[in-house]
């Protein structure tokens, strides 16, 4: 019977081979033994091409793997990490790929039996290696085009079949998909596996290992290491790991990180430290062995190795302190909703409704469409960007048009989009009426995305195969309220649709439920038209019955449809929207596709409007609609009108008008506010402790009570930040000559968390209390601050944080 892995990993932690590159070094090999008989005369010069050596020395390869077998390794690496037709053409030798890789793992099996065979207590087995190529999917490589792509996720996908296929034919146990540093090539990769796993018919344990760049702890491709590990969670992994980066020293807190969230298996093979100036790696195997035991310790890790650098002698230390240690226990699955961009983004409204940019939809915004359209992409993006400030957590891109080819254009739309940092930073959300353009999509973002969406309206088989691959791209699903009959309007159709979509989702197409997300339609009211006016109530009705009834699943919207008989009419479409979302959000209703930066205050509807509002979204008049129409007619086109009303706020006093500024997040005119009351009061700072201070206070009020939605809070932030900075030369100024120094004060908002304003005030008032402080940002890991507390000699620490996860990074910290 063939040793199972899983069992194995179940009571021990198993220790991955070291470098195979290492050890080829070793041998000096030159051109001609690269070459053997075989390829004698080809044209290209193939030194260094160490998987053809699986062709011309297989006896080598054969004696290294033994040299780790006997060193105790548990698992060894094919010698296959640019077996694929994309690194291979470097050489001409695409062509011999497939060879490449049936050899590779029929070696490695032969030498794993050999020692199995020798003592079946302790099995061995084979991990196809499958490198990242030397092509990344997610960027592109020419500086003046920033939606060019050298290489394609369909070209990946076929890559890495071919490279499955023979390994698996070889003999390989497991498939490991290492060295990861764009995670849309390694969810390429996953694809693969996964259709060669459906065509086989059997489950083949996979192992999944990035690499973090740099200091920032993200990828090369800039995903943190959650957004990674969110992107690649769809398949049931045999493991997750970190491997090669900076040597096991700087792998430590991803590490720990990772052990913290992944309900898999954790591995983790550093290289031998850092490189020397020669570029070789002398962490020898005690010094990288105290890292290890640190890992092993602290029960981080479930697999361990080595990459760049590490030698049998290295492999063999790690085997001596994987024997003694325990391996870390594997927590279960959350059922927790959770996407990303660059940045994870974990659905849960407990904390907060997630607004969905509606923008960036060419039948949602003329202005879009128009600038998709002209080809005037750089400025569609700007689109997306006002949708990010003004505080959309997740963006909809839909490209739907008869003008358009909507396939081409999504595409080159994602891929401009995955350009630019801040907007990349969000989860994106793929909202199209047709498959084709839904899939070409799906293959051009590295993030965890949300298909928008499918229905049922085509029949059980369609919704399947549809949701089945959905959840081969890792993606999670809208599920709008259709079916064989067409929309659900009323309340009974509603949740009669969505629990036959549940039932089948979960049972029969095996899809995750947290990655189900309900639509149960906002139509249009106030229309007129009386078999409308329950929609909202219904809807809102539906939304509190899934969330009671359909375990784990998420209720979106697209709230701007609600209004469509008010178009023209901003002011009552927000009112709208603020009253619907209120009454919504109670009843559960997680996200909505939104115009960020246009919703409304609830409190801040005046009174009038917002009865005659909230009578038409309850459906609480026979006469409701009428009653708001003839109010409608008031502000209609009255551009100037409303222009007055919302400058009315000006006209309060100083200190009004900066809680005003502050609540609407209006930054207009902050700056001379500020200025005036610093007039008012004695010094600066009373302007921040006095008026801003309470300005907020309401906010946190309003925010605590659910009036306001965090994007509004951030915005309120940033006017706070403005007026902070404008005081501060005159703060600065207004201290007193020869003071005595207080003491030194290191402020952070601890990693994971960008919230500073309360850190930024306090920084503000120490200094005014001649404190010296050093002010490290936001986002430090705990590792940053004890170095600089260390260096600086610091008296104190202060560490800021809004979210509830804060909590346990600063208890990190001070720990
Ligand atoms: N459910 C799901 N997806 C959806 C919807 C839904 N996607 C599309 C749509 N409905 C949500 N998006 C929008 C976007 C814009 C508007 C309405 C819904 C909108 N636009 C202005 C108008 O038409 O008046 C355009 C204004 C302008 O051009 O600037 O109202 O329900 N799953």
């Amino acid at each position: 019977m063939k040793p199972d892995i899983k069992k194995e990993l179940s009571h021990r932690i198993l220790v991955l081979d070291g470098a195979m590159g290492t050890m080829i070094q070793r041998y000096k090999l030159e051109e001609e033994d690269y070459r053997g008989e075989r390829f004698k005369n080809i044209k290209q010069l193939v030194k260094g091409n160490n998987d053809l050596l699986n062709l011309t020395q297989p006896q080598i390869i054969r004696e290294i793997h033994e040299q780790y077998l006997e060193a105790g390794a548990d698992i060894i690496e094919t010698n296959t990490f640019n077996g694929t037709r994309i690194s291979q053409s470097d050489y001409g030798l695409e062509e011999y790929v497939y060879e490449m890789n049936l050899n590779a793992a029929r070696i490695a099996r032969e030498a794993a039996d050999k020692f199995t065979a020798m003592n079946p207590d302790k099995p061995r087995f084979v991990a196809g290696s499958m490198g990242p190529t030397n092509k990344t999917a997610s960027m592109s490589p020419e500086v003046n085009d920033p939606g060019f792509r050298n290489v394609s996720f369909d070209e990946l996908r076929d890559n890495y079949y071919e490279q499955a296929s023979a390994l698996l034919e070889g003999g390989a146990d497991i498939l490991l998909v290492e060295t990861i540093f764009d995670t849309l090539n390694a969810k390429a990769a996953l694809f693969a596996i996964n259709s060669l796993m459906k065509k086989r018919g059997e489950r083949i344990p996979v192992m999944v290992s990035g690499t973090i760049a740099d200091a920032s702890g993200r990828t090369l491709s800039g995903q943190t290491l959650e957004a990674f590990f969110t992107s690649v969670s769809h398949i049931d992994l045999l493991s997750v790991g970190l491997n090669c980066s900076m040597g096991a020293e700087q792998i430590r807190p991803h590490l720990e990180e990772l052990s913290k969230i992944a309900p898999f298996p954790v591995s983790v093979y550093p290289n031998a430290g850092l490189p020397n100036q020669f570029g070789e790696y002398d962490e020898t195997p005690q010094e990288m062995g105290m890292y290890i035991r640190d890992f092993i310790d602290h029960q981080f890790v479930n697999i361990v190795g080595g990459c760049c650098g590490t030698t049998p002698d290295h492999i063999r230390e790690i085997v001596k302190l994987a024997e003694k240690g325990h391996y870390r226990h594997i927590p279960p699955k959350p059922h927790l909703t959770e996407v990303s961009g660059l940045e994870p983004l974990k659905i849960d409204r407990q904390k907060n409704f997630i607004n969905i940019g509606e923008r960036t939809n060419v039948s949602g915004s003329r202005k879009f469409a128009r600038l998709i359209r002209e080809g005037k992409y750089e400025e569609a993006l700007s689109v997306a960007r006002e949708q990010v400030e003004g505080g959309a957590q997740i963006l909809d891109v839909n490209l739907d048009d008869g003008m358009l080819d909507a396939e081409k254009e999504m595409v080159k739309f994602l891929n401009m989009l995955a350009s630019d940092p801040e907007i990349a930073r969000l989860p994106v959300m793929i909202d199209s009426s047709k498959w084709e353009v839904i899939e070409a999509g799906l293959k051009c973002v590295q993030g965890k995305c949300i298909v928008n969406s499918i229905s049922l309206k085509n029949g059980e088989q369609d919704f399947i195969q549809k949701a089945e691959k959905i959840r081969d791209y890792g993606a999670a699903v809208v599920v709008m309220a259709f079916d064989e009959e067409g929309q659900a309007s009323t309340y009974e159709r509603r949740i009669q649709i969505c629990e036959r979509a549940y039932k089948i989702l979960t049972e029969k197409a095996g899809f995750p439920p947290e990655d189900i997300i309900f639509d149960p339609n906002i139509l249009a009211i106030g229309t007129g038209i009386p078999e409308h006016n329950n929609y909202a109530v219904d809807f809102i009705k539906a939304t509190r019955w899934i969330k009671e009834n359909l375990p784990y699943v998420r209720v979106s919207g697209g709230v701007s449809n609600l209004s469509f008989s008010f178009r023209g009419n901003n002011t009552v479409r927000e009112a709208m929207h603020s009253v619907f979302l209120y009454h919504a959000i109670q009843a559960g209703m997680d996200m909505g596709i939104v115009n960020p930066g246009m919703l409304q205050i609830y409190d801040e509807i005046p009174k009038d409007l917002r009865t005659l509002v909230e009578d038409v979204v309850l459906n609480r008049r026979k006469d409701a609609t009428e009653r708001l129409l003839a109010y409608a007619e008031t502000i209609k086109d009255s551009g100037t009108k409303r222009k007055e009303k919302e400058d009315e706020w000006r006209k309060q006093p100083v200190e009004e008008r900066l809680k005003h500024a502050l609540i609407k997040g209006n930054t207009e005119y902050i700056e001379q506010d500020v200025e005036e009351a610093r007039q008012k009061l004695p010094r600066a700072l009373d302007v921040i402790e006095q008026p801003l201070m309470a300005g907020m206070d309401t906010v946190g009020e309003l925010f605590g009570a659910g009036k306001m939605f965090l994007p509004q809070v951030v915005k309120s932030a940033r006017v706070m930040k403005k007026a902070v900075s404008y005081l501060l030369p005159y703060i600065e100024a207004e201290k007193q000559e020869g003071e005595t120094n207080a003491g030194k004060i290191v402020l952070a908002t601890v990693k994971g968390d960008v919230h500073d304003i309360g850190k930024n005030i306090v920084g503000v008032v120490l200094s005014c209390n001649n404190y010296e402080v050093i002010d490290l940002g936001v986002m430090v890991p705990a590792e940053k601050i004890l170095e600089t507390v260390e260096n600086e000699n610091a008296d104190l620490v202060g560490l800021s944080g809004l979210i509830t996860p804060s909590l346990d990074e600063m208890v990190h910290v001070a720990r």
